[in-house]
């Protein structure tokens, strides 16, 4: 009896811990990124502007929530060409200036389609 109680007490703290990041990453994500920030790498850059234009003109599922609501920058509810064009004026590192010596795949992916 006294092992099945400390088993459920010590499952109970597990499905605790597990549970939080969970709770943390959906309530962070948009406050935790600046808005054009899309592809959330802390900064604004023409790979944010690349990955929106991909969506709009490729790949309509390639966003998710969260990144739906960070590309959506004049915030009228839907992500558009107007909003690729904010980040592309807005970006704070222009595509192709990114630092190579600490390579990002995802980055490099791009630049080079
Ligand atoms: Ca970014
Ligand atoms: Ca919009």
């Amino acid at each position: 009896m006294k092992m099945r109680k400390a088993i459920s007490a010590v499952l109970a703290g597990v499905l605790a811990l597990s549970a939080l990041p969970i709770s943390a990453m959906s309530a962070g994500a948009e406050g935790a990124y600046a808005p054009g920030d899309v592809d959330m790498d802390g900064v604004i850059t023409g790979h944010d502007a690349a990955v929106v234009s991909r969506y709009l003109h490729v790949d309509n599922t390639l966003l998710n929530a969260d990144q739906l609501a960070l590309a959506d920058v004049n915030g009228d509810g839907v992500v558009d060409q107007a909003d690729a064009d904010w980040i592309h004026e807005n970006e704070e590192v222009e595509l192709g200036a990114c630092d190579i010596s600490v390579p990002n795949p995802t980055s490099l992916f791009y630049q080079l389609v």
